[in-house]
């Protein structure tokens, strides 16, 4: 059985995946299933119902995982605790939640950000809490002349600690916060896809510093680059069906999630597919007013 890559007809990217049981992939399909992957950036596919292994084995067929959570590699995104009760609005997860409802790419305020996402959907409202992806290639493509000249050569520092600031969330410790101010990653908005060689615009809300910019410049500026972009057609929402998994590029796609009612259960299974070393590996350690640090074209 060979599947079928249905691209959508609305949005600049994505694809539906039909005629495929991603518990046993043929390496035929599989090269289908990868190629579609570069040439769409996001991939659905309806009704797998994959379990915790199986998750786990068909995102190790895209790279290494990322840790998520120690001494497991299937991780629930969830607004529950294990006892069934539901997160408080006091609680570390209930913020990471709210955070996700802003656009982002993930792990881009690590050193190492990551390849791709994979989310499969357990539980779900009975409204909202959609996952949306947006396409960085084609919002890149639809950038004006002046926006251009003005961002081509400017870098972001990336940090969670002032992406959940921004949200009034700031007094968190913990590992991920600690790639703040002096150590946070610093990454240029324009980034070369390492595989297809599109140009990319490489945003979203972990951004918040830029070199040679006012903080208040710079935000207003990653602010308007996410406004603009995020918009019809580079922007696709996928609204959950229980048992539906989808996959994005995380090189080339902002997502987040969208609201619902925090007193119904909604429960996905996320994979992380760990950067390349090569390419996703961003200078950390340093501040502009320390150095005068610019990337090399190595980074880029
Ligand atoms: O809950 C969602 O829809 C998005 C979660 C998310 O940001 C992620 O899995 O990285
Ligand atoms: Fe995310």
């Amino acid at each position: 059985m060979k599947p079928t890559v249905s691209p959508f007809t609305d949005t600049t990217f994505g694809a539906v995946v039909t005629d495929v049981d991603l518990n046993t992939i043929e390496p035929a399909a599989w090269a289908v299933i990868e190629r579609a992957f570069l040439e769409h950036a996001a991939l659905v596919f309806p009704g797998q119902f994959l379990g915790e292994a199986a998750q786990v084995a068909f995102g190790k067929r895209f790279g290494e995982l990322e840790v998520l959570r120690e001494n497991t590699d299937a991780v629930q995104i969830s607004n529950k605790n294990p006892d069934g009760t539901f997160l408080g609005a006091e609680d570390l997860r209930f913020k990471t939640l709210r955070g996700n409802e802003g656009w982002h790419m993930d792990s881009t305020y690590m050193p190492l950000a990551a390849k791709a996402g994979l989310l499969s959907a357990i539980e779900l409202p009975s409204s909202g809490g959609e996952t949306e992806l947006a396409d960085m290639r084609a919002a890149y493509d639809a950038l004006d002349e002046v926006t251009l000249k003005r961002i081509s050569e400017l870098s972001a520092y990336h940090s969670l600690y002032a992406s959940q600031a921004k949200l009034g969330y700031a007094i968190e410790t913990g590992a991920a916060y600690g790639y703040h101010d002096k150590g946070a990653p610093l990454r240029p908005l324009i980034k070369t896809h390492p595989v297809t060689g599109c140009k990319v615009l490489y945003i979203g809300r972990h951004a918040y510093r830029i070199p040679g910019m006012s903080d208040k410049d710079a935000q207003a500026l990653l602010d308007d680059l996410i406004e603009r972009s995020c918009q019809g057609p580079r922007v696709y929402t996928h609204k959950w069906k229980v048992g539906d998994l989808i996959i994005w590029d995380n090189r080339c796609v902002l997502h987040r999630a969208r609201p619902y009612d925090v007193a119904e259960p909604r429960i996905l299974q996320a994979t992380r597919i760990a950067g390349d070393p090569e390419t996703e590996l961003a200078p950390t350690g340093r501040d502009e007013r320390a150095s005068g640090f610019r990337p090399s074209a190595s980074n880029r």
